[in-house]
């Protein structure tokens, strides 16, 4: 751009798009979640998301997603190409209009979308923002447009490059996180992969590439058989009952597409999507379903005489004992409501699903009454297993174990009783919980030492699960029943820690708590309430200063700190005294002093926590099933690949 011509577009739209840049580079949270790794991914998320409206509205077919060898990320599509003409109001380009003004997002001409997808849904323009430069390449009517933005501004106008084939189109977007902005730049293929899958599986005219220069992996997602594939790979490890039964249709505009299938698994799996985003709270697309499953399988097994001999009634949830089931339904205006904002509100979907799916569903069990026979006969049994849980259950409260009016004796509970500001620690073993005892602020953090491994609740039915004292013992603590009864709004406190070893054993602790967390009080988990405390691995000492090293990188930091200091060349080695610095490496929580334990790992002021997340639903309930199910390759494999304790433990 020459002077003049800058000068000249110096308008108060200019202003506009320099106030929302900054706006977004001022507060990135807002716009994409947070600056740590999450939000970093979420960039890639939102391209690639502009990417898929446009395989919506019917133009694309195909998805490119490259990390590049310099630490960049490519998002290329063959849809349309953003319109490159010159916007009327905006006087340029509407290209820089959408990579530059927020929310212009490309949506300005609603007819030309039907719905979109994206949860935040806030556009390239915001990527572009928190980049440190962006080049975006749009093939259109036979010719090759170009423009580069340092930090969210376009150094030049766009410009003609070169010539295309007539019928080629599409978006090229190359960008830089911009490290100004994120705790960390480094893209995870892994994390990538998996969202980009999961699109491929709702989209299933979509293929999508993704490739990692760096690392030298490549995928190519394109599932032509969709949400029957989807649901064919959630149960990959289990044994299923018969083919996914598949429905598919639109009414009111409103599009909707199911596919489920029955395993012999006990809990149900049913992961619900909204124009692409996980809807992890559910909603009236979601009660459409339910209601409608119910319904359909009642008049069914009651006109097919099939329930005649059963002793018990049949409920909703005996219906979805061993669902897995995938929902997708496109809607033009989707209300979010809830603590995530992934609870469905629109009230109008609810009655489109249930009527599509009980005409589908009835119509599909009068063409293969086997099918038909063997749900019936699995949800009877259900019933029965459920009444006899129930049994066992009442048995178990009349003794009061489950009862919070007799919290168990091992548990220290904290002083204040408003869940707002209390917070239990599950500790493993009673050394480390006698110490995290004494440390503690007992005001506010309760400590609940455990012994040893808790039920894999996995393979356990729920009989067997009321009757495993580690079970009883979080289960009265938290205080608000378990499965099917949980009623979150009663837990006792508001943060659950769990706080375990850095070894094998321990993270094979936190697993089994962390599976029977996610199966029987999963409400806990989807709003955020779940943390994983992050002791030290190392205290290093020179003098009387003491450092904690949470891994090996802080480690090496303070050592090279100590060394420029006080001028001693060691070695890192555990207990290697370089002039003066010692070293020495937890094993185990035990090992702390309750002082010790205070100040690294349980004092709000100084620790770090992690949150446990649901980044995906299906994705977390694949891992569990992995981890903790039948199927012993697919276990192996990932603890292969994802073994971090491997040289730890030796
Ligand atoms: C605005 C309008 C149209 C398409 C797009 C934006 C568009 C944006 C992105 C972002 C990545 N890939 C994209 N592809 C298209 C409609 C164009 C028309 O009507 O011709």
């Amino acid at each position: 751009m020459t002077k003049e011509t800058a000068q000249k577009n110096y308008t108060a739209s200019n202003i506009n798009v320099l106030k929302g840049l900054e706006a977004v580079r001022k507060r990135p949270a807002m716009y994409i979640g947070d600056i740590s790794s999450r939000g970093l991914h979420h960039l890639v998320n939102e391209v690639v998301d502009n990417s898929i409206d446009e395989a919506l509205a019917g133009y694309n077919d195909i998805i490119m997603v490259t990390l590049n060898e310099d630490g960049s990320v490519t998002v290329e599509d063959r849809g349309r190409g953003i319109p490159i003409d010159i916007h009327p109001e905006e006087n340029r380009s509407a290209l820089e209009v959408v990579m530059t003004v927020l929310h212009a997002g490309g949506k300005f001409d609603k007819s030309s979308y039907k719905v979109s997808g994206g949860l935040h849904g806030v556009g390239v323009s915001v990527v572009n923002a928190l980049s440190e430069w962006m080049k975006v390449e749009v093939r259109r009517g036979g010719k090759l447009y170009y423009q580069e933005y340092s930090r969210g501004f376009p150094k030049e106008d766009v410009k003609e490059i070169g010539k295309t084939d007539k019928e080629e189109s599409g978006t090229r977007i190359t960008f830089m996180p911009d490290g100004e902005i994120f705790t960390t730049t480094k893209f995870k293929f892994d994390i990538l992969a998996e969202r980009m899958r999961e699109l491929a599986y709702l989209n299933r005219n979509v293929t999508i590439i993704i490739e990692d220069k760096i690392e030298g992996y490549k995928e190519n997602f394109h599932f032509k058989g969709g949400l029957i594939e989807f649901v064919k790979y959630i149960d990959e490890n289990r044994t299923v009952m018969h083919k996914p039964i598949y429905i598919e249709g639109e009414k009111d505009n409103t599009p909707v597409e199911i596919a489920f299938e029955y395993t012999n698994a006990y809990s149900d799996n049913i992961f619900s999507y909204v124009n692409n985003i996980n809807t992890q709270e559910g909603g009236t697309h979601l009660s459409g379903f339910k209601t409608a499953l119910t319904r359909t399988f009642n008049s069914y097994a009651a006109k097919n005489n099939l329930i005649k001999n059963s002793k018990v009634n049949l409920t909703g949830d005996d219906f979805r004992e061993g669902l897995t089931a995938v929902i997708s339904v496109k809607v033009i205006e989707p209300q979010f409501e809830g603590q995530t904002k992934t609870k469905l509100g629109n009230s109008e979907v609810k009655s489109t699903v249930e009527t599509l799916v009980f005409e589908k569903l009835s119509e599909f069990l009068e063409e293969n009454p086997s099918i038909g026979k063997k749900i019936i006969d699995k949800c009877v049994k259900a019933a029965e297993a459920r009444e006899a849980a129930r049994k066992a259950r009442d048995l178990v409260r009349r003794k009061n174990v489950l009862d919070n009016m007799h919290l168990p004796g091992k548990l220290a509970d904290c002083s204040i009783t408003d869940p707002e500001h209390t917070e239990i620690y599950i500790v493993e073993g009673d050394s480390a919980g006698g110490s995290a005892k004494q440390g503690r602020d007992r005001r506010f953090q309760a400590i609940l030492p455990l012994k040893g491994k808790i039920l894999n609740v996995e393979k356990a039915k729920m009989n067997k699960i009321l009757e495993n004292n580690e079970i009883k013992v979080i289960t009265s603590a938290i205080g608000a029943g378990i499965g099917v009864d949980f009623a979150p709004d009663k837990a006792r406190y508001g943060k659950i820690i769990i706080m375990t070893d850095a070894d094998v054993d321990g993270s094979h602790i936190r697993t089994l708590i962390l599976t029977f967390f996610y199966r029987y009080m999963k409400e806990l988990i989807e709003t955020g309430r779940v943390f994983i405390a992050q002791p030290p691995l190392y205290k290093i000492k020179k003098g009387r200063e003491e450092l904690y090293a949470y891994n090996d990188d802080e480690r090496d930091k303070i050592l090279e700190r100590f060394r420029a200091n006080g001028g001693s060349k060691g070695k890192n080695d555990d207990n290697n005294m370089p002039k003066g610095v010692s070293i020495s490496r937890y094993k185990g929580l035990g090992e702390m002093n309750p002082e010790q334990l205070w100040e690294t790992t349980m004092n709000p002021e100084t620790r770090t926590v992690l949150q446990v997340g649901l980044d995906s639903a299906a994705s977390a309930d694949k891992i569990f099933e992995t981890l903790m199910g039948d199927a012993v390759e697919p276990r192996r494999n990932f603890i292969e690949k994802h073994a971090k304790y491997a040289n730890l433990d030796v």
